[in-house]
């Protein structure tokens, strides 16, 4: 349960309440694991439900996601003072977000925790799959650390475990749509983590993972589905807005939003495909459908679109018309 006056300072973008409130907490004999995951993290995930619903608005979100980053470092500043002087010389580690992947805020609480833990980290953030190799070819870390939250991107993902698979260093993933290691393995990844506290385990002893085991071969798919999408995703939203059930009609933002939203269904689609898991597809389906509904649309409106996108897909993207037609069927 979110502490109520903390939620408050993060919506209103009052940091210096909400850091003095960690402060306090952290007065009173809070351990640091325990402000960083059930303070922070929690208070984020709790604005990410309250934006879903529609109690808080985007701009609302942002700047909670603004102040959130303030407490994040201010804590961890404050815990690194008090334990001057541990930082080890290794393990050295390269923490990133998958390619395309615009949540830096969880990769940047695992990259604190790994500083928290020793290790020489350097946070590099939101980077193309180019930059992450210029990094790890320069640095030469011990390990390297990816964290994708989006499932839509699996296709930027597999770029930058690509771009680093002839680094000396085992690529280890994680995040929130990475839910087990079969799936890290699919993804091509030399490990996985549960969560920072197994990570930092698993850096520890990073020397001692598995060597990757060689180059794979991607289905065609995803990646000629990213030439089509603009067209794709066209149909799917001109279906939606010929079935809307909307009391308000769809405004200009409410259209882009919608077609980036549109988006990323379908690229998800590709996602699915590219791991063999029409399940990855339906979760984010089902999202999608509670996104819309709480913005007055019906989800059956969101199953016809998708039905609509399959019935365009040829030959050449079978795979993903077959998942978008399954998807559909379990959209309610
Ligand atoms: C802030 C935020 C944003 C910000 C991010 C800003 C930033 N600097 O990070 C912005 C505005 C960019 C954003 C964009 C989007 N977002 Co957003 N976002 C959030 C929000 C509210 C908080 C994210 C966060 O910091 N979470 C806190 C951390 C602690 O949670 P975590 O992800 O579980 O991370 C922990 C573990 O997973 C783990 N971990 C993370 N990485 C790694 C790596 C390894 C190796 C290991 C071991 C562990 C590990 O450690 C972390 C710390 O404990 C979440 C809500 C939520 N539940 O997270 C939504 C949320 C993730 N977003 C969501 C969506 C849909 C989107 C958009 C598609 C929205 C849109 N319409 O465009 C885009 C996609 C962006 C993209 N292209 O990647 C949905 C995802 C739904 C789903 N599951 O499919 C969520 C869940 C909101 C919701 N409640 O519906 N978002």
């Amino acid at each position: 349960m979110v502490d109520e006056e903390y939620l408050a300072s993060l919506r209103s973008g009052d940091e210096w309440t909400a850091i003095g409130r960690a402060r306090e907490l952290r007065r009173r004999g809070a351990a640091a694991d325990d402000l960083l995951d059930h303070l922070v993290a929690a208070g984020e995930r709790r604005a990410g439900e309250l934006w879903l619903s529609g109690t808080w608005s985007l701009a609302e979100e942002h700047v909670a996601t603004s102040v959130s980053e303030q407490v994040q470092a201010a804590l961890v500043a404050d815990l690194m003072r008090s334990s001057a002087g541990e930082q080890r010389v290794r393990p050295q580690v390269v923490v990133a977000c998958a390619e395309g992947e615009l949540h830096t805020l969880p990769a940047r609480m695992v990259a604190d925790r790994l500083r928290l833990a020793g290790c020489r980290t350097v946070f590099l953030g939101s980077v193309s799959s180019g930059q992450l190799r210029s990094v790890v070819h320069e640095w030469c870390p011990d390990a390297i650390v990816l964290s994708c939250t989006m499932a839509f991107n699996f296709a930027g993902l597999v770029r930058s475990l690509s771009a680093v698979s002839d680094a000396d260093a085992p690529a280890l993933i994680g995040g929130a749509a990475v839910s087990d290691a079969a799936l890290a393995e699919r993804l091509g990844a030399d490990g996985w983590a549960e969560d920072a506290t197994d990570l930092v385990r698993a850096v520890m002893g990073a020397r001692t993972l598995a060597p990757r085991s060689g180059r794979r071969l991607w289905p065609e798919e995803p990646f000629l589905l990213q030439e089509r999408l603009p067209a794709l995703t066209g149909i799917a939203l001109t279906a939606i807005l010929e079935r809307s059930q909307r009391l308000e009609p769809y405004d200009g933002w409410s259209l882009a939003l919608t077609g980036e939203l549109l988006e990323h269904l379908l690229t998800t689609a590709g996602a699915a495909v590219l791991v063999d898991d029409p399940s990855v597809l339906v979760a984010f389906a089902q999202w999608s459908a509670t996104y819309l509904r709480h913005r007055g649309e019906h989800p059956l409106v969101l199953a016809a679109s998708m039905v609509e996108v399959a019935a365009r897909c040829d030959a050449e993207l079978a795979g993903i018309g077959r998942f978008l037609r399954l998807a559909a069927e379990q959209v309610e």
